[in-house]
């Protein structure tokens, strides 16, 4: 088997992303960071899901800081994932089983340690104008607070500029103080990304994530009082990809994928972004969804989340996005929280149930879903006992910058626990062994204490398995044009609990009816009524069948009685 180079260009329409964060996926030489060789030897795993593409979180050279999203050399791989041999290796194996590569490339920002970056700190390098230098603000000393050039604030605590006293300048940093911005204005800048970019398409990958790119433009003169969302998206942002998409794909002579990351993104703008005309990038990750159980005090402060809000979300981003434009689907990546234990209900009894219905949810959606490694095992959110358990740069800012303004500890340890991105990030876990089979070392982060009970040796090929499940919707995806094709009617949008849409395309019907509480749901009759005749139970009328459903028991209470048991999902089809 091989990649096929004859698809169309919107093949990713009914294909299916894995995330892989390459740090906790799979540890070949035992140190307790995951590498390239430790992936490679994963890959029949993931031919057995059925995935389509695999995103490649960062493996460039980096001092690692934020885990690799902080780049010291593009164009080579750091030493603790491998080398570049090993990366040609895994592209080739990826290719030989069909599946293509997405590389996570971050090009908003380089690390300090990037020559770039160091060349820029002499302010007569032809480099200084490669990254934002400005002087304290008028009548103020560098390096006092107040000082900096403007009060944009940086995503990982503090202020977004850090003062440099050799040079009598401040750098912009919208993230970590070590993740310098690049200063895309510079024609030069966008002419190396660009060369990059194509140096990795020449290697054989087949398309990028490309990390915050929306930041990329920012707004004009830097101003004071813009918050995240005002400096996203700036003034020149669908020129910088209409660019970036003539000078790098455009040529290319086969399909690829571009998904752009995009925080703060509205519909209207992705609209526009993901408009096949415009020739700018694929699809975007929106955050609306997940952000809106940010509290007053942010992703820290995660407060309940009714479903009837999350659907209103994403069912809007579905009807406003159907007539142009494309959507990357995921309910978790490395950033957030697990899945199934934010939106999902991960008690023992719940966990593997609610677990299938996210899925069944989100893969029956119009757009692209993301697999975010384990969540097709029910992976949950991990303990945190106390500050040396977490290892992200965010969560241990955030902790440090909290209790230098007064607050315990233990006061911010409910927070910290339900909404560090380290949930995501804790190991693979594989097997039931002390390492989850992740590795035979230490790991770099805990695994979290439930692998023994959760684990793919455990599930791949076990029926009624999360596993099993996901490859269920996946090789749906794949058989019936209606999933990747097929227009979307929300239904029921007023029910508490039941979250339902419909699916058309030429003459198939599919019918998705979701759980999204313990107890049992009547479907309301109106859904079902033309569907078939629940008295006399008879699922063969009209050639509806079950396509899809998180147990047999379901299938047959939906089909029987137009009943739904807790947290159970069924997808219907038939052919009108
Ligand atoms: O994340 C961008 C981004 O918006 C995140 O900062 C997100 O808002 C936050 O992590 C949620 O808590 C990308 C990468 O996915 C992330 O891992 C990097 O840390 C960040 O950019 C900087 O490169």
């Amino acid at each position: 088997m091989s990649i096929d180079n004859d698809l169309t260009r919107d093949w990713w329409k009914s294909a299916v992303v894995y995330q892989i964060y390459p740090r906790s996926f799979a540890d070949s030489d035992g140190d307790g960071t995951g590498d390239l060789r430790g992936i490679i030897e994963r890959l029949d795993y993931l031919q057995t899901l059925g995935v389509d593409v695999v995103w490649l979180g960062p493996v460039y050279r980096s001092p690692q800081y934020d885990n690799g999203y902080d780049i010291s050399d593009y164009q080579d791989v750091d030493p603790i994932f491998g080398t570049l041999d090993d990366l040609d290796e895994l592209i080739e194996e990826l290719h030989r089983r069909g599946i293509r590569l997405l590389m996570d490339i971050v090009v908003n920002h380089t690390s300090d340690e990037h020559p770039w970056f160091v060349e820029s700190r002499d302010p007569s390098s032809e480099r200084r104008d490669w990254y934002f230098w400005r002087p304290p603000r008028p009548d103020h000393a560098g390096g006092e607070p107040g000082a900096e050039p403007n009060n944009w604030n940086a995503v990982f605590s503090g202020p977004a500029w850090e003062w440099d006293a050799a040079s009598g300048e401040y750098f912009l940093h919208m993230f970590s103080r070590k993740q310098p911005d690049l200063n895309w204005e510079n024609p030069q800048v966008r002419s190396a990304i660009y060369r990059m970019m194509r140096w990795w398409l020449d290697r054989g990958v087949d398309g990028f994530r490309l990390d915050v790119i929306n930041l990329i433009s920012k707004p004009e003169g830097l101003p004071d009082g813009a918050g995240f969302t005002q400096i996203a998206d700036g003034p020149r942002m669908h020129e910088f990809l209409a660019e970036m998409n003539a000078e790098v794909l455009a040529d290319q002579p086969r399909p690829l994928l571009v998904v752009g990351e995009m925080p703060g993104v509205t519909v209207e703008d992705a609209r526009r972004y993901t408009d096949p005309e415009r020739r700018e990038v694929d699809m975007v990750f929106q955050f609306e969804h997940v952000d809106l159980d940010h509290g007053p005090g942010g992703k820290f402060d995660l407060v309940p989340l009714p479903m009837p809000r999350l659907r209103e979300n994403l069912m809007r981003w579905q009807v406003e996005l159907e007539p142009v434009g494309w959507n990357s689907l995921y309910w978790d990546n490395h950033d957030q929280p697990r899945a199934v234990s934010r939106f999902g209900d991960d008690d023992a009894q719940w966990r593997e149930v609610s677990a299938k219905t996210l899925a069944t949810v989100l893969h029956l959606l119009r757009g692209t879903p993301y697999v975010y490694q384990g969540q097709e095992l029910g992976m949950t959110n991990t303990p945190f006992a106390d500050i040396a358990g977490f290892r992200d740069i965010e969560s241990l800012n955030y902790a440090a910058e909290q209790e230098t303004a007064g607050r315990l500890f233990d006061e911010l340890l409910p927070g910290l626990s339900a909404g560090s991105r380290d949930n995501a990030r804790t190991p693979m876990q594989w097997d039931d062994s002390a390492g989850a089979g992740f590795t035979s070392g230490e790991p770099w982060i805990a695994v979290n204490p439930n692998a023994a009970q959760i684990n793919a040796q455990r599930q791949v090929g076990v029926a009624g398995s999360v596993f099993e499940h996901y490859r269920a919707l996946i090789a749906f995806r794949h058989d019936e044009p209606c999933v990747a094709h097929g227009g979307v009617t929300p239904l029921a949008m007023d029910h508490p609990d039941l979250w339902a849409y419909r699916r058309e395309h030429e003459g198939i019907e599919l019918l998705v009816l979701a759980s999204f509480t313990r107890e049992p749901i009547e479907i309301p009759a109106d859904l079902l009524e033309d569907w078939m005749d629940c008295d006399a139970g008879d699922p063969s009328r009209d050639g509806v069948t079950v396509a899809i459903a998180t147990s047999d028991e379901a299938a047959s209470a939906v089909l029987a009685d137009g009943r739904l048991p807790g947290w159970e999902s069924v997808v219907l089809r038939r052919i009108r």
